[in-house]
């Protein structure tokens, strides 16, 4: 039942396995319950092959790791998720037993991968086996999801705890594979940030990109500019307090991050959505006058002052800063509604300021318009345009990424997460139009833009603006059910994408996002069970 590689029909068919249509991967608890489907998980996995006893967590249970740092750190994560809800024990131990719950590192099985894991279940013991540490964390989220909802619960839940038989083994698609937080619009803290890390880490979401800059509010502490987060950083949209990241709160959001194998990506937005750091220091500024600061939604109506030295200065130090805390490979700077800088000043900014991010050791990330000046070598242009976006701004990117430069795709009019659901969704905005689940889900980022060759895209992103949006209920609200979807766009294979198995496979989640205390959307699109 290899999903690899197989003809798109018996493909589709065998998709319908991994969705837990078929029985075959039902397996009877010992209570008579039934255990969830093997594949039914979120992302689809790339191969499942169900069959056999089942394995079935008990109070005598190990979690039996590797020797080594990292697979003890992912056992005891396992072992904090499991144990509120189970009651048991659950020693994690390295004592090399064959039963139980089994983690082991194979640098061997190089078909794994870099995020790759093998999860085989059966009578005695679970065993999840990857070659690097980020696919075994991959496969306890799959374990997580295989077990009863119930499990996520922080508080002794019956059981019993069992998993179908069987082996799923699972590569992603793609390598990038992203959320955006926009904590300028709104700052949201650092434990509202880890919150939305755990979110994303349940779905195999391995980039957190984090908008730090816009016109309403800077929200990381530059030392060689402090006005720019004591003052730029004092208010957001509405005119609330706002707030911002101190470097050791900002190390701490990365390290978490981190934790659950996911890479920051932070963006100072240049040279537009600046009125925040134009306002905190006047010199920044063309006319040599700091605006008000800004607490609307509108854009496009700031630049840096292209022509002024002192505005590479101030670059060149922020990147120096922020490349100095941040372990990721990329600097996102940004780029796009440039609309009060003029397109010369725009190219003539770009081309000053990538290689200052390569002096200190990053790539460029950009939003698409980047591709409107040269984008540096090794750059990855994240597209953020509509379906119908015109042909000639479609076909600037897709000249770029003929030309090297990787692609992130962001069509706003598919995985903005903070497009409304439909005309009555309280919050949000619809510039780009109104993005129900299946809207969201149903594109291939494969075939998604013309002209540009596979391998140009790196994978998908879904952000979440935040202009309407200042509670973590809020993000609950906008993020589910959508961010699923779009991090199985980015992680399972073409052939398993089928939106009438996917939205099986999404309404099972539902009673998991109860027991987290994951708000979420009931979208009529979607066979929720009954409340
Ligand atoms: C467009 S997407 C923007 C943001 C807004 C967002 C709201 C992009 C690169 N720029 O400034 O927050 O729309 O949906």
């Amino acid at each position: 039942m290899r999903q690899h590689r197989t003809p798109r029909l018996l493909g589709t068919l065998l998709l319908v396995v991994a969705a837990g249509i078929s029985v075959a991967g039902a397996a009877p608890s010992a209570a008579g319950r039934t255990a969830t489907p093997l594949g039914q998980v979120i992302p689809a996995p790339a191969s499942v092959d169900a069959g056999g006893s089942p394995y079935r967590i008990t109070s005598s249970t190990r979690i039996r790791v590797d020797d080594s740092r990292e697979g003890r750190r992912i056992g005891s994560y396992l072992a904090d998720v499991l144990r509120p809800s189970t009651g048991y024990r659950l020693p994690v131990t390295d004592d090399g037993g064959r039963d139980g719950i089994r983690l082991q590192l194979s640098r061997k099985d190089s078909a794994l991968g870099a995020e790759g894991y093998r999860l085989q279940s059966g009578k005695g013991a679970v065993t999840i086996t990857a070659r690097e540490p980020a696919g075994l964390f991959h496969g306890v989220q799959t374990l997580r999801q295989l077990l009863p909802a119930a499990v996520e619960k922080d508080s002794v839940q019956p059981g019993p705890w069992a998993v179908a038989g069987g082996t799923i083994t699972d590569t992603p698609r793609y390598g990038y594979r992203g959320a955006m937080l926009d904590v300028s619009r709104h700052f949201f803290g650092v434990d509202q940030v880890k919150r939305y890390i755990d979110q994303l880490a349940l779905y195999k979401v391995n980039t957190l990109h984090l908008h730090l800059s816009d016109d309403q509010g800077w929200r990381i502490a530059i030392d060689s500019w402090p006005r720019l987060a004591s003052y730029g950083g004092s208010t957001q949209v509405g005119g609330g307090a706002g707030g911002f990241y101190t470097k050791a709160q900002y190390k701490e959001i990365v390290r978490y991050a981190s934790s659950r194998f996911l890479e920051v990506v932070p963006e100072i937005d240049m040279p537009g959505h600046t009125n925040a750091a134009l306002a905190s220091y006047a010199e920044l500024n063309c006319d040599g006058v700091a605006p008000p600061l800004y607490t609307g939604t509108e854009v496009g109506f700031s630049s840096l002052c292209v022509g002024k030295p002192v505005t590479y200065d101030f670059v060149d130090d922020v990147i120096r800063e922020l490349a100095a805390i941040t372990p990721g490979r990329y600097i996102h700077i940004g780029g796009d509604e440039a609309h009060s800088t003029p397109h010369e000043d725009f190219v003539e900014f770009m081309t000053k300021v990538q290689p200052v991010v390569a002096k200190y050791g990053k790539k460029v990330m950009g939003w698409h318009q980047l591709t409107g000046a040269s984008p540096a070598k090794g750059a990855l242009a994240q597209y953020w345009g509509l379906d119908d976006t015109n042909a000639a701004e479609k076909e600037q990117v897709a000249a770029a990424a003929r030309n090297g430069t990787g692609l992130v795709l962001s069509p706003a009019d598919r995985v903005y997460l903070d497009m409304k659901y439909n005309a009555d969704t309280p919050l949000g905005l619809d510039w780009a139009g109104l993005v129900e689940v299946k809207r969201s889900y149903d594109w291939d980022p494969g075939n998604y833009l013309a002209g540009v060759p596979g391998s140009a895209v790196r994978g998908v992103e879904a952000p979440l603006w935040t202009e309407t949006l200042s509670t973590s209920a809020n993000l609950d609200y906008m993020a589910f059910p959508r961010l699923p979807g779009v991090a199985e766009l980015g992680w399972s294979p073409a052939a398993t994408h089928d939106w009438d198995t996917y939205k099986v496979r999404l309404a099972a989640q539902a009673p998991r996002w109860d027991a987290m205390g994951t708000g979420y959307y009931r979208s009529s699109q979607v066979p929720w069970p009954a409340e």
